[in-house]
């Protein structure tokens, strides 16, 4: 590990997060449930599910789905729900939970991810659940919806589908801005985006879209129908809060996963099992030295870049498959993000872009299926900021997107080049407060 202008650090291996946090970290909020109010009232349906209302809790977002969203989930005609690749929990969990819940209402539904499920979401989904690219391809689909994405990164079976698509349904939770030339899809393809960046998970979303089609078709879920609808999406709250962490949870997460747990349907250790398969503590404490850190400062404004060597992650990657064949080179990157937003919190960092570059060549010698998995570009770039908006910001400077605190881009320039970029444009932005502070003081 290099380290610039601060002593070396030892990283400590970051264990899978723990459902105890929900308690130790979260904050003390209001209880979201009431139970001596009656449900309220929504004008176009009427009275909440009663049922849906004090099993989940989740009447902040049940009010917020926006009503062709609805109309979309609960159209008889096939639908294909897409997550992007390489998917992260949430997306499958979200696409998986909308196919479901479709599926417990009768009507037909498939889910789709253009790569392997990370370990963390596997226990939670089923054999073949996820239709395939080969399979995708063979059919057209009335609904296309996309889950935590903006389509940019589907793969192209499911691009297709998109274009084949009467209607393009979007529910994200990051900063997207798509349009149906940047889809693809035709003047006449029905599009309806509703985004929330206030959401912890795509899966709150999707499990409040699934609440109002079930309580508008008056359905009556069983218990195994709330679990199957239910385990996806904690699984994928989960990954998306890093185990409820106070700072990514919402006082309405927190209220809706407490009210899950009290109603004890669901047995927590096996939705959260994925979460313990994380990488060997060895290969990850070998990998990490592969890890170098730079810190900043512009002003009091303290900030950091950290870069990967791709090929130290490829070698990892390769020792984390022999214990476990189904690992993915993204369960491989959560790893060394965790660690990394561990620093980034014990330091106190106001931002960290964080990049692995893994140039062609380094890839040359993978099989197919393997290579694959990899982003579609050299460079990965992860941003963190504490600043809300700070992240996306910085990676939209390099052609990516994200969420308040977080966003990603995909780069084919070098590595020292676009982390170099990162600094200048933080430093600038820094610059640019702190005169535009001065001139407030001046101006009064
Ligand atoms: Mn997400």
């Amino acid at each position: 590990m290099k380290t610039v202008g601060k002593q070396p650090w030892v990283p400590h291996v970051h264990q899978a997060p723990a459902l105890t946090r929900l308690f130790l970290d979260a904050p003390v909020v209001a209880p979201l449930l009431d139970p001596t109010r009656r449900p309220d009232l929504i004008p176009e349906a009427g009275a909440y599910c009663e049922l849906t209302y004090n099993r989940v809790g989740a009447s902040v977002w049940t009010k917020r789905v926006p009503d062709g969203v609805v109309d979309a989930f609960l159209h008889p005609g096939s639908c294909l729900v897409v997550g992007d690749a390489p998917g992260d929990p949430d997306c499958f969990g979200s696409a998986v939970a909308w196919a479901r819940a479709r599926q417990i209402l009768g009507l037909p539904a498939a889910a789709h991810v253009n790569g392997p499920p990370p370990l963390a979401i596997a226990p939670v989904l089923r054999r073949d659940e996820l239709a395939t690219a080969e399979q995708i391809a063979q059919r057209a689909y009335e609904t296309v919806v996309l889950v935590d994405n903006d389509g940019t990164r589907i793969g192209p079976a499911a691009q297709e589908a998109l274009k084949r698509a009467k209607r393009v349904i979007i529910v994200d939770h990051h900063d997207i801005a798509p349009t149906k030339a940047s889809l693809g899809i035709g003047e006449d393809t029905e599009l309806v985006v509703w985004k929330e960046l206030g959401a912890d998970a795509a899966a709150l979303m999707t499990l409040a879209t699934a609440l109002r089609g079930i309580e508008r078709n008056a359905a009556d879920l069983t218990a195994d129908g709330w679990r199957d609808l239910l385990a996806p999406i904690l699984a994928a709250t989960y990954s998306d809060t890093r185990g409820f962490e106070a700072a990514r949870s919402s006082s309405a997460t927190v209220g809706m996963v407490r009210s899950i747990i009290d109603a004890g349907e669901l047995d927590l250790k096996e939705v959260f099992a994925g979460f313990d398969r994380s990488i060997r503590s060895d290969v990850k404490r070998e990998l990490l030295r592969h890890l170098a850190e730079e810190t900043h400062q512009e002003g009091t404004f303290k900030f950091a870049t950290f870069a990967l060597d791709g090929q130290a992650m490829l070698e990892a990657w390769s020792k984390a498959r022999a214990v476990r064949p189904d690992t993915t080179w993204s369960d491989v990157l959560y790893s060394v993000l965790d660690v990394v937003e561990e620093r980034t919190r014990a330091t106190g960092y106001g931002a960290v872009v964080f990049g692995v570059e893994t140039p062609k060549e380094q890839r040359a010698n993978l099989p197919p299926e393997l290579a694959e998995q990899l982003p579609p570009t050299a460079v990965k770039l992860s941003v963190r900021s504490a600043a809300p908006g700070m992240a996306p910001w910085l990676a939209r400077k390099f052609g990516g997107n994200g969420k308040p605190h977080e966003a990603g881009a995909g780069s084919d320039l070098p590595l020292s080049k676009l982390l170099a970029e990162a600094v200048t444009h933080l430093r600038a932005n820094v610059r640019l407060e702190q005169t535009t502070k001065l001139w407030l003081m001046g101006s009064r």
